[in-house]
């Protein structure tokens, strides 16, 4: 076992500056909102805050489409306000994860403004990936993330250009080292001001597969599936080590590899202990196991996983990286349904008993714990009425693709669909007391808040001793002062494996047993667990213990 890294130890609270806190009015959040609201942030006992992309955008994709690396998004404030940000984050040791978006950038990025310019003498056409077409089409099947082809034609030069997210967001052709030193030289200029590591951004698409194969494409959809055959491509974990050579390791950083369709067995690449390439991956398989039976409407649906399913998924990562490689811990992000909503009950009865219950059974887990903002509020799905409410891309080409375009989806359908699974639920504005506009902003925010904000805020919930906040503040603080959470082994309770309403695990040490609980349903159930009769209750959603009655969502941890 290599030693522990500081960042095994760490929890991270994620912000979405956009929605965060507005402090100019005009409706849309920004770094000094963020500076005002670190003190909540502090109390809450994080280490590290990642930031969600702050550098100058058009904003096709939420500041996923940079056109200026080195610049902050005005509509956010400067670099000045970035530096007080740094260095009162600082000052109340809160470290700062900045997001590295590099598979791709904006197409008003000044690469590929260059890039497009033609073909000859050009170094900058090759920043980007252009194809002749084949046949007069499209090199190959692959489907945007974002409906649509991943390629679009560029009249002047005769050549498409390939986005396997929107147009405006070219990818950068990592084969070119002149490429590769760029995004190089602008992670250690971000060093020098003192910032504390990156997130990447799908970074498990960098390299594309030799000859650009065809996806599969199943039979209603009008693309092939693009990220079936560019995940971990042929040159990725050489990318990663030249960028540890020349970037990663001079630091004492945190880094997180954004890693879609990343396996057990690349992890451990991506993320060994060795120290190679990353701290850990950020993987998606628990986010992809209510998706939609139909492969044609992708994660567009509106029914829950099983308890089944998701308990035999996590437990895989537990188990399989144990000792080897390190993982990401979280539930919810800028791009998922608010997990209350998803996996546990939002109706007033439950919501916070479930909300408690959910956070439990993820931060008894080993890996690196990611909170995204409001969760720890217990901060809900929304239920927007029109289309015309949602400002994500995603979610609006989606509508038009699979409602207008073939017709799969009936308008109803889809705004269930939406209502369970669009990126905006997670994106309302955050819910910091019951004055108008959830004192968010004095003006009318860029995305609709969620009406609940009159019981659900940062205001109520720091006045209630029995509060989600509260019950998060505890589960970190148990992280920081119990090794076990860190270097326990997991194991499923054996009696557990098949129970389809209870989650239960321990973790263990050569000092320390835990014995984690959870009921996930609405009723009231009976389980026997085996407990020496030398333990303690560590932390419980309830009042009381009743031993072996399960309220509904109740959850508790023992240690022995
Ligand atoms: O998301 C990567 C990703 O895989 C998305 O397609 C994700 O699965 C989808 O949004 C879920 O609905 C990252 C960012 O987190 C996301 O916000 C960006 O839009 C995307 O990359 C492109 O940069
Ligand atoms: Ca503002």
């Amino acid at each position: 076992m290599t030693e522990e890294k500081w960042w095994q130890k760490a929890v991270v609270y994620q912000i979405y500056p956009r929605s965060f806190q507005d402090s100019n009015g005009d409706g849309i959040g920004d770094l000094k909102g963020i500076i005002s609201r670190l003190d909540y942030v502090k109390k809450l006992g994080v280490d590290v805050i990642w930031l969600n992309p702050i550098y100058k955008t058009p904003n096709i994709d939420g500041g996923y489409d940079i056109s200026d690396y080195q610049a902050i998004n005005p509509d956010f404030g400067n670099m000045a306000d970035f530096e007080a940000l740094l260095s009162k984050a600082h000052q109340l040791g809160l470290k700062i994860m900045m997001d590295l978006v590099v598979n791709h950038s904006s197409s008003e990025h000044e690469w590929f403004k260059k890039s497009r310019q033609g073909r000859q003498d050009n170094p900058y056409r090759d920043y980007y990936i252009w194809h002749d077409p084949v046949d007069g089409h499209a090199p190959n099947n692959w489907g945007s993330f974002f409906s649509g082809p991943a390629w679009t034609f560029d009249k002047d030069s005769g050549q498409y250009y390939l986005h396997l997210f929107a147009k405006e967001q070219p990818d950068l052709n990592w084969e070119n080292p002149n490429v590769r030193q760029s995004v190089f030289d602008m992670m250690n200029w971000w060093a020098n001001k003192g910032i504390d590591g990156f997130r990447m951004d799908v970074i498990s698409l960098i390299s594309k597969p030799t000859g650009l194969p065809d996806g599969p494409q199943s039979a209603e959809a009008p693309f092939g599936n693009a990220a079936d055959v560019v995940a971990n491509g042929p040159r990725v974990h050489d990318y990663l080590q030249e960028m540890h050579q020349k970037v990663l390791g001079r630091y004492n950083w945190i880094t997180v590899g954004e890693t879609a369709g990343v396996t057990v067995e690349e992890s451990k690449k991506y993320a060994n202990l060795d120290g190679r390439e990353l701290n850990m991956v950020f993987q998606f398989e628990h986010m992809g196991l209510d998706g939609n039976p139909n492969p044609a409407l992708g994660k567009w649906y509106d029914q829950p996983v099983t308890l089944e399913a998701l308990r035999h998924n996590l437990t895989k990562w537990q188990t399989a990286l144990s000792g080897t490689a390190w993982n990401s811990l979280y539930w919810n992000n800028h791009d998922q349904p608010r997990v209350v909503s998803r996996f546990g009950n939002d109706s007033p009865a439950y919501r916070v008993y479930s909300a408690k219950m959910l956070a439990t059974i993820l931060h008894f887990m080993q890996g690196t714990p990611y909170i995204y903002q409001g969760e720890e509020l217990g901060m809900t799905n929304v239920n927007f009425d029109h289309l015309s409410d949602y400002q994500d891309l995603e979610s609006i080409n989606a509508y038009h693709e699979l409602v207008d375009d073939t017709q799969l989806v009936a308008p109803e359908t889809m705004m269930s669909y939406l209502h369970a699974r669009s990126r905006d639920n997670a994106r309302t504005p955050m819910q910091w007391d019951n004055s108008a506009h959830a004192g968010f902003s004095t003006a009318t925010p860029w995305l609709k808040v969620n009406h609940n904000y009159h019981n659900i805020n940062v205001e109520s919930a720091l006045k209630d001793p029995n509060s989600i906040f509260y019950f998060y503040q505890r589960l970190i603080q148990l992280r920081h002062e119990l090794p076990v959470i860190t270097d326990g082994r997991f194991a499923l309770v054996p009696e557990n494996e098949n129970d389809n309403a209870v989650f239960a695990y321990t973790r263990q040490n050569n000092t320390q047993t835990l014995l984690i609980i959870a009921n996930f349903t609405d009723q009231t159930l009976t389980r026997h667990y085996p407990l020496p009769t030398q333990h303690k209750l560590l932390i419980q959603n309830y009042s009381d213990d009743q031993g072996e009655t399960l309220r509904p969502f109740e959850a508790k941890v023992y240690a022995y």
